[in-house]
């Protein structure tokens, strides 16, 4: 099987791409930090082709993919997970740059890589596209912003591909973890203050990005007649808290 991984450079994307090579799968890792990629293509051989893309640049991806060599050119899985959180404030006092690379990569990205591999996948009426969406498409919290709404877009995305994909072999699924600790995920939207990052995670049984990586695979393994359309995944010491509010 062959499988592209965006954001495999770090975090779920690279933890899947271990689990995958070690069954013998092919795997195409796509992030912007090729230096990354190529330590982890050393470690792992040549069933993993490193893949410098930054999806943001959307008008870059279909060359990407013609070009790829042969032997990884059929796409049989597209995991789109590069994605990224940056701040945590509230959206009167957000930077507008922020929410634009937000938009960019996990909104334009996503759809631009999506259209760019789908049509393949229609024509031989096998593939499986999982986008890796989040809690935050589903439930709002402060400072969540712009981030929860492209993730509530990545769900929604996902729910549309379905309807479009009808009578086809086709499968996507949303997946939708919560807190996952050890990823890079929190230092980026601290903007590198791991001091910050680290605190997220503190007092609790947190999930890892091994965890995800297990569930990741989980569902490439499903058989080709079962679609699940959206999972949604929390360390157990995470749950819902209700509607806020501000007291007198
Ligand atoms: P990491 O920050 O560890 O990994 C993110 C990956 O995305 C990196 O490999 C990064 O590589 C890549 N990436 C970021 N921007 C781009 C871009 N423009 N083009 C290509 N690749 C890019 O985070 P996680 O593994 O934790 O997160 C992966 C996904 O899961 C994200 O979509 C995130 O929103 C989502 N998620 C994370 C959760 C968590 O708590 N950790 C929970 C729920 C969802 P590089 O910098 O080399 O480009
Ligand atoms: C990441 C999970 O809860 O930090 O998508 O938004 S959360």
């Amino acid at each position: 099987m062959n499988v592209l991984i965006t954001g495999a450079s770090a975090g779920f994307g690279e933890a899947l791409a271990r689990r995958l090579v070690a069954k013998g799968h092919k795997v195409i890792g796509a992030a912007r930090r090729l230096e990354k990629l190529e330590t982890i293509a050393n470690e792992l051989g040549e069933l993993f082709l490193p893949v410098k893309m930054d999806v943001s640049d959307t008008a870059s991806l279909p060359q990407i993919i013609a070009d790829l060599p042969t032997e990884f050119s059929q796409i049989d899985v597209l995991v789109n997970n590069a994605g990224l959180a940056l701040g945590t404030e509230p959206a009167y006092k957000a930077d507008l740059n922020d929410w634009m690379q937000m938009a960019d990569t996990n909104i334009k990205g996503l759809i631009a890589l999506t259209h760019a591999v789908l049509p393949a996948m229609v024509e031989r009426n096998s593939g499986y596209i999982i986008n890796v969406g989040s809690i935050a498409g589903s439930w709002p919290y402060y400072g969540g912003n712009v981030y929860g709404a492209t993730k509530a877009f990545v769900k929604q995305f996902s729910l549309n591909l379905r309807a479009d994909l009808l009578g086809t072999q086709v499968r996507v699924t949303n997946l939708e973890p919560g807190a996952v600790a050890g990823t890079e995920f929190s230092n980026v939207r601290y903007h590198g203050d791991d001091s910050k990052a680290d605190k997220v995670y503190e007092g609790f049984k947190n999930m890892t990005g091994d965890d995800v990586g297990d569930i990741l695979l989980w569902l490439i393994e499903t058989p080709a007649h079962i679609n699940v359309n959206r999972l949604e995944v929390m360390p157990v010491a995470q749950t819902y808290n209700g509607l806020t509010i501000a007291k007198d």
